[in-house]
Order: C-alpha cells, then sequence, then structure tokens
C-alpha cells in the first residue's frame, strides 16, 4: 500500500499547491494521498488575523477536494507542540504497517532534507517524492538525490513540476492590497473574505462579479455609477478610493428585494424597525443591505455605516457616509432638475452639497405626498445649520 503525504502550514491553500498535489498524485497513484496542514508551523510564526488550525483544515478540503484520492487529515493539528514529519510518519506506521510512504516535498525541503527532525530514521521508512522543475537547479537536485541514495540508502522520486507560481507569504501580501481572488479557489477566498483574515481586501472585479445576481438589470448602471462617483469624491476629499468602491459596489444589495422579504431580513439580522419604517419599505433596503453585506463579505464599521444610512442621512456623518449619500445621489446616470448643480457643489463643498441634497429629497418627496422620515429631516437640519 502506498500512502503519499502532502505536509503543509497551507496558510492559506492556494492553487499552486493544488497544481502540486495534481501533479504528485499523477506521478505517484497512490492508494491514500493525505494533505496534512501542519500544527505550529516548524519553520514560520503566524501572523496576526490568520485562520485558526480548523478553518485551514476547512481551507484544504475546498482547496484540494476536487483532486481524486484526496484526504485532509487532522493528525497534525490533534498533537501538541510543533508538527514533526517524523512523528506523522511513525503514526501512519503505526496504523498502516508496512505501507510505503511517499513524502512529497518542494525543492527547497528537499535540499534542506538533512535539517529535518529525525530525517534518516524517515529515510529507512519513507520515499521522498520530490516536485522538482526542469531549470538550472535540477543539476543540483539530482546530485543530492545520487548523494542520499548512494550515501543514506533514500529512495527518491523526482515529479517533474513547474516551481509554485507564488508562495503563501506573496498571497497573503496580495490579499492585503485586495489582490489575490485568482490564486484561490472560490471557496477560500469567499471565507477569506467574509471572514477578514490576513487584513484582507476584497479584488473589485471579483466584488462586481458577486453582486450581480442581486441587482436587477436596471440597477447595474446605477450601482456602476455609484462606485465611480464614489471614487471620484474619495480622490477629492482624501478618503480611500478603494473602501469608497467598495461601498458604492455593495450600497443597493437588497434594492431588489420586496416588502416580505425585507422584513425577513430584519428579522434574521435583529433589525429593529420603528412603525415609518415599516410603512416606508423603500427606506429598509439601506439598513437590510449594510447588514447582508456585513455577513456576507465582512465589510468593515465604515463601510458599514455608509450603507447604513446611504438613503436617509444623519446629522454628522463622516466622510464615507457623506460620499456614499451623494455619490448615490449625483452618479453619470441621475437625470434631475438641479443634479448638476449638486454634482459640482459635491465637489467643493461636501456640507454644503449635504445641505442641498437632502432640501432637493425632501422637496421631492413633499411633492409625491410621501412621509419625511426623521433621519432625514435631522440630517437637514444638521447640516442646513452647519453651513448657514
Ligand atoms: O436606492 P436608490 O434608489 O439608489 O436611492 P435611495 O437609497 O436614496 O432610495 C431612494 C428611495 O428612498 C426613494 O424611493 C425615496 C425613499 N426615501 C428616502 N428618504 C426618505 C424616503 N422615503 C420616505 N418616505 N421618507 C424619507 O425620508
Ligand atoms: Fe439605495
Ligand atoms: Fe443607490
Amino acid at each position: 500500500m502506498r500512502i503519499a503525504i502532502y505536509g503543509g502550514s497551507f496558510n492559506p491553500p492556494h492553487i499552486g499547491h493544488a497544481e502540486a498535489a495534481r501533479a504528485a498524485y499523477k506521478a505517484l497513484k497512490p492508494d491514500k494521498f493525505l494533505i496534512i496542514p501542519t500544527n505550529t508551523p516548524p519553520h514560520k510564526e503566524l501572523e496576526a488575523n490568520s485562520p485558526s488550525p480548523e478553518q485551514r483544515l476547512e481551507f484544504c478540503r475546498l482547496a484540494f477536494g476536487d483532486i481524486p484520492g484526496v484526504e485532509v487529515s487532522d493528525m497534525e493539528l490533534r498533537r501538541e507542540g510543533k508538527s514533526y514529519t517524523a512523528d506523522t510518519v511513525d503514526a501512519l506506521l503505526e496504523q498502516y504497517p508496512g505501507a510505503e510512504i511517499c513524502i512529497v516535498m518542494g525543492t527547497d525541503m528537499f535540499l534542506s532534507f538533512r535539517s529535518w527532525y529525525r530525517w534518516q530514521h524517515m529515510l529507512e521508512t519513507c520515499t521522498l517524492a520530490v516536485l522538482s522543475r526542469e531549470d538550472f537547479d535540477r543539476r543540483e537536485i539530482e546530485s543530492f538525490k545520487a548523494e542520499l541514495e548512494t550515501e543514506n540508502g533514500a529512495k527518491v522520486i523526482l515529479i517533474p513540476h513547474l516551481p509554485l507560481p507564488m508562495s503563501s507569504t506573496e498571497i497573503r501580501e496580495r490579499l492585503r492590497r485586495g489582490l489575490g481572488s485568482d490564486d484561490l479557489c472560490q471557496g477560500v477566498y469567499e471565507c477569506i473574505i467574509r471572514n477578514g483574515y490576513y487584513d484582507a481586501k476584497p479584488e473589485l472585479s471579483w466584488l462586481r462579479q458577486m453582486v450581480m445576481p442581486y441587482l436587477k438589470e436596471n440597477r447595474i448602471a446605477h450601482v456602476t455609477g455609484v462606485e465611480s462617483q464614489a471614487v471620484m469624491l474619495a480622490m477629492r476629499w482624501g478618503a480611500d478610493p478603494d473602501t469608497a468602491a467598495v461601498a458604492g459596489i455593495l450600497h443597493d444589495i437588497t434594492k431588489a428585494q420586496n416588502k416580505e422579504k425585507q422584513l425577513k431580513l430584519c428579522e434574521k439580522y435583529g433589525i429593529i424597525l420603528e412603525n415609518a419604517e415599516r410603512e416606508n419599505p423603500a427606506l429598509l433596503h439601506a439598513r437590510t443591505g449594510a447588514a447582508l453585506a456585513r455577513e456576507r463579505f465582512g465589510i468593515s464599521d465604515e463601510i458599514y455605516s455608509a450603507i447604513r444610512w446611504h438613503t436617509t442621512g444623519k446629522p454628522d456623518m463622516s466622510t464615507l457616509e457623506k460620499i456614499i449619500y451623494l455619490a448615490d445621489y449625483t452618479e453619470p446616470t441621475r437625470d434631475f432638475e438641479g443634479v448638476e448643480e449638486l454634482r459640482e457643489l459635491s465637489f467643493e463643498d461636501l456640507d454644503k452639497a449635504m445641505a442641498l441634497g437632502l432640501e432637493m429629497s425632501i422637496e421631492d418627496l413633499t411633492e409625491r405626498g410621501k412621509p419625511i422620515f426623521h433621519d432625514t429631516m435631522d440630517a437637514y437640519n444638521w447640516y442646513k445649520n452647519l453651513t448657514k
């Protein structure tokens, strides 16, 4: 019986790992292929905001799940202290006496093999399966292979494979910069964004795709417009354009839901409603949208609040709250009397623009015979007073 094991911190597992596992599976055709996330990794300390070991296990199930014969093992996570491959090999041999254990590793690991804990013991019982690139260090690998074989009686299989396109360290860095959606399998990426692991920011092109199913056809242009208008306002007023973009993309995420669905969402997210809100369901999407966006995409409090107040406004708003309120009102596809003036004003004086926007909104609601919600009124009074 041949058992292949592929261990690593998998923090997070990325498509390069999955590719490597696929290559190893093809070359080794093992009866069992175990992916084994390490406990405290022997070679590196974890950074803040890292997923728990259990979460990394779940990541591995998602990332390696479609490779035939793969099983994700928690054996190193269950073992106290640092994970040593030698201990894992012993535990497997106890469970499967006489099995041939193939340890899958990259070239760096292979070349430093003689510094591994109990490496000689491993050579007596295991085969080393080395993912080796077909370029200049091939010679070095071949000669080290020969050396281990003659001096230590090692069994070494070289698996031709391109080097991993990136390391998990690089991926974590990319995630922090709002990149990386293509470097990970969908399930892993979504989970990272939802939970804010590694301080990841959502990749904007990915987020735009993700909101599509929530939007009615006729709202897509509006949402695109709010995003670009919010980015321009953010640049004008010294706010973070990426943060403004995320808020813009998500601001109307529950707008398509009817009254019943809105009320269900309020119940689900524990949103307590006033009677006036129940009677004006148009007001609800700002509250349910913020809650849904937080649950699905793990948005920050800053973005949550910008979505939460984008319909009515409120007194003393943050810069981002004002930007989203005004971008919503003045994005390029908005076309009503006075929109030009409001758009220009929003680049000259944010607070005056708020006062004007709220005034126009109140006028419009009054003309249509709709009640003015007290948040709208409070916001208007605040900005009127602030700018008089
Ligand atoms: O979601 P959008 O259409 O992009 O824009 P929005 O979030 O500003 O929502 C506009 C709707 O909200 C519109 O139907 C009017 C309604 N609304 C905004 N403020 C008030 C209000 N409705 C009432 N009754 N009272 C308000 O103060
Ligand atoms: Fe809205
Ligand atoms: Fe909107």
